[in-house]
């Protein structure tokens, strides 16, 4: 018998099912389709094993489902633009397509060493031309139909970095990737509208019945939307309107002053000019507080008193008009109404400036007067519509404001235009030319791509390298061929994975970015498998441009991914993994020492593979035992030689009720949503089963044709685990074709019934009752079902003094 050796049989059966092309799928066949994606990676160095863990679900799947009969595509590329590619470049002076490339060499090499059953004929590289091509092509997409437009914006601007950022690469007013304070810069840049798709985005959450609860809230909350008016406001002595979006139309009679933001562009209209000197210098302290926490309740209020007045339209009162930095210019109309009676932050700012509080909603109970009050009540001192029952009656408030022509009834957003320039190298040019005559200009589609051009500097002087670059700058113009200049910014790298998917469906394809009618076989997507990190921003943005696809018609579907599985993040030593904590563990170092199918039968075994989970030196001890006993006991039975009669003993029947209960078990396991741990608990068991039996039961008398059974299967419900401790073991059987040509195992539901026996029941002395118990049951669960039953408790008269149980046959109760 051979020793359990990984080192030698994985890269034999990696090389065997290459060659064989059991990873490549067809186009189109017979069976149905699954699509199993998982997020590809952002190739900034090596992989960890929490990086692993994404694929390492996705193969289990993958393989299962071609088990079950699917014709699977399992495809797999690296979203490989970006700026730690750049960073790196100014850092360690190589080139990001030089440095991206080797980091790509090395994730591929580390991803084929675990068997992955990836179709590596569908790699895709979003920073080659032929996938970027097709990136630009969406852009023009989007350019034609309107949905991407230039504007004069604040940006985030990190620093250090060098480039804007978009909101979400801001955590807690700070770079997510360097962690310095972010400062604002107005720029031209490039926007895609993906706010008028905001109410989509948000109803048809309500379809995606297949993903995670708390990623469609998250997506909620992203979109934000709250129904309310947009109110204007006269200023007195000005032919100028101040408009504001409020959620509390009811509590208008309770205004006692307005807030303007101070980006907001009426500031300088309505300042008095004698107070302007002053305001600049309010405004340069606001402006340096960070734009995300100066909105938050608890942030310190501050203002600056205007010197105007507004005038209230429901009951023409004149109120102060302040500049205040908790009105953020993102959101609504960059305007309020302040009612300090009802709502918090007009209150504390009320409090510190001296304004008054004026109660219109009266709760049922007494309130006290030392903060605002913001639940339901009855309408007071509102003129004509004191007396409403709020929220209830909200309608009829709209409706009085709308009739009186004083506000309109409007949902509002928190979702921004997604704002896509970036002014980096590492990036897929904007295909956006400015000839002199001709103005803004898009590039043809025969034209693309617009190549990156490989020599440029990199310096860190806020513009685009490519703005330094004749060779990329200077073109001519697509229209009148006049001379022309080149955008130099580049796009959001979440623009490349906005549509990836699509491209795995026909990556090679050179006139197109992909075929309609196959896209529309394979998609949407049936599993996809990824980190929660991404449950925002990548998976919002390919559902938007998913959608805008649909509406021009180049695909039949509008949602992307049918079903979403967030996998939890491996922890060690308490820690994320990460190169500074000098925590990481190294798949190359773990197949090294056990093998690709230990290490992937740990990660799985691990927990719930949703769950974070802890990584432990003794966790995967424990399973490479589990490992090289389960192979010494099946090659074992593998040298048998088969014989067995048809009659099982009542011990053969117990071995074969374990291997159709474990069936049983692991196909719900899979069936019933990713509890591969569970799985895995359930072949220990068999393992455990196979293995009793064979120590209890005579070397003579063992069943082998029972036992290279409960091999067989073993095998193959283990095989998309471990696939190659499988196939080796499987070939040692004698098998000539691959076990993942092999359909999963069925069970047989006659093979789990328990056989059952019948046992008197005495009561003293006397039969009282015959009852039916399983054949295995142990006299604890006899005595528990002779005392349920009615006949006996009958005689019983008071708690048993003495229960003697006979084995098989009788049950004495003396009571
Ligand atoms: C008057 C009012 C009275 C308000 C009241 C609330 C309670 P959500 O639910 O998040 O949509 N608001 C509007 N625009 C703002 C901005 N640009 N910056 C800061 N605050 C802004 O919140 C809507 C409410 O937030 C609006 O309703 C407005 O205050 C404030 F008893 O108007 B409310
Ligand atoms: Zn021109």
């Amino acid at each position: 018998m051979h020793r359990y050796e990984p080192a030698e049989i994985e890269p034999k059966w990696q090389r065997y099912w290459e060659e064989k092309g059991f990873f490549k799928t067809p186009q189109y066949s017979e069976k149905p389709k699954y699509y199993m994606l998982v997020m590809f990676p952002y190739p900034s160095g090596t992989l960890h094993v929490g990086h692993v863990k994404n694929y390492v679900i996705g193969d289990a799947v993958a393989r299962y489902k071609r088990m079950r009969g699917y014709n699977v595509l399992h495809p797999f590329g690296y979203d490989a633009f970006g700026l730690p590619a750049e960073n790196a470049a100014i850092e360690k002076k190589i080139h990001p397509r030089d440095w991206t490339m080797a980091n790509i060499n090395t994730i591929r090499r580390q991803i084929k060493r675990l068997g992955i059953s990836y179709d590596w004929d569908r790699e895709i590289i979003t920073c080659n031309e032929d996938y970027y091509k097709w990136t630009q092509w969406i852009f023009l997409k989007l350019y034609e139909a309107g949905l991407a437009y230039k504007k004069m914006a604040p940006v985030n601007w990190c620093p250090k970095c060098m480039t804007s950022l978009a909101n979400e690469q801001v955590k807690d007013g700070a770079c997510e990737r360097c962690g310095t304070p972010v400062t604002v810069r107005h720029l031209e840049q490039w926007f895609f509208k993906i706010t008028n798709y905001a109410e989509r985005l948000l109803k048809d959450l309500d379809k995606l019945t297949g993903w995670p609860e708390h990623v469609k809230t998250m997506q909620r909350n992203w979109i934000g939307q709250s129904e309310g008016a947009k109110v204007a406001f006269k200023v007195d002595g000005l032919d100028l309107e101040i408009e504001v979006f409020t959620t509390r139309p009811d509590t208008i009679w309770g205004v006692t002053f307005m807030a303007l933001a101070p980006e907001s562009p009426l500031v300088e209209k309505i300042i008095l000019p004698e107070l302007r000197e002053e305001l600049d210098k309010f405004l340069v302290r606001i402006m340096s507080q960070d734009r995300f926490k100066r909105g938050a309740v608890e942030a310190e209020k501050e203002g600056f008193f205007t010197g105007r007045y507004a005038i209230n339209p429901v009951n023409g009162e004149k109120v102060p008009i302040y500049v205040a930095n908790y009105v953020l210019m993102e959101y609504g109309t960059g305007a309020v109404m302040g009612v300090p009676a009802h709502d918090q932050r007009d209150y504390d700012f009320a409090k510190k400036y001296g304004i008054p509080i004026r109660q219109v909603i009266k709760p049922a109970h007494e309130i006290s007067l030392d903060k605002a009050y913001d639940g339901p009540g009855v309408m007071i001192n509102s003129g004509e519509l004191t007396g409403t029952v709020v929220p209830d009656e909200m309608e009829k408030v709209f409706r009085w404001l709308e009739e009186k022509g004083i506000g309109k009834k409007t949902v509002q957003y928190k979702l921004r235009d997604w704002l896509i320039s970036r002014q980096r190298y590492w990036g897929a040019p904007i295909p956006i030319v400015y000839c002199e005559k001709c103005g803004m200009v898009p590039v043809p589609e025969k034209d693309l791509p617009v190549r990156l051009p490989y020599n440029v500097e990199f310096l860190p002087t806020g513009q685009s390298p490519l703005m330094l670059s004749e060779e990329f700058k200077s073109t001519t113009c697509p229209k009148c061929g006049g001379p022309a200049l080149r955008d130099a910014d580049t796009m959001d790298t979440f623009v490349d994975s906005s549509w990836y998917f699509l491209r795995y469906v026909n990556p090679k394809l050179e006139d197109k970015p992909f075929l309609k009618e196959d896209v529309d076989y394979w998609l949407p997507v049936d599993q996809y498998v990824g980190g929660v990190e991404h449950a925002i921003l990548h998976l919002l943005y390919s559902r938007f441009i998913t959608k805008v696809l649909y509406d021009l018609g180049y695909i039949s579907f509008d949602e992307p991914f049918t079903n979403l599985f967030t996998q939890g993040m491996i922890y060690k030593d308490g820690f994320k993994m990460s190169k500074s904590k000098g925590n990481v563990v190294s798949p190359d170092e773990m197949i090294e020492k056990y093998g690709a199918d230990t290490l992937r039968l740990y990660i799985l075994f691990m927990g719930p593979p949703e769950k974070d989970a802890e990584w432990s030196d003794a966790g995967i001890e424990g399973v490479y035992r589990f490992i090289k006993r389960s192979w010494n006991v099946i090659s074992e039975i593998i040298s048998l030689e088969e014989t067995g009669t048809q009659e099982y003993s009542e011990r053969e029947k117990q071995l074969l009720r374990k291997l159709h209960s474990m069936l049983k078990k692991i196909t719900e396991d899979m069936e019933g949503g990713f509890k591969f741990n569970t799985a895995i608990s359930g072949l220990m068991e068999l393992i455990n089963a196979i293995s009793d039996y064979m120590s209890e039961v005579p070397r003579e008398k063992w069943n082998t044709k029972l036992l290279k059974e409960c091999a067989e299967k073993f095998l193959l419900m283990i095989s998309p685990f471990a696939p190659h401790f499988a196939e080796e073991l499987w070939h040692m059987m004698g098998k000539k074709e691959s076990i993942m040509l092999e359909n999963w195992p069925q069970y047989d539901e006659n093979a789990l019934k328990v056989e059952e026996i019948e046992i008197a029941v005495q009561v003293n002395g006397k039969v009282r009752d015959k009852i039916k118990v399983p054949a295995n049951a142990d006299e604890e669960l006899v005595k528990q079902l002779a005392l349920s039953s009615e006949r006996v408790r009958k005689f019983l008269n008071g708690e048993p003094k003495k229960i003697v149980y006979v084995k098989g046959r009788l049950l004495s109760i003396t009571c």
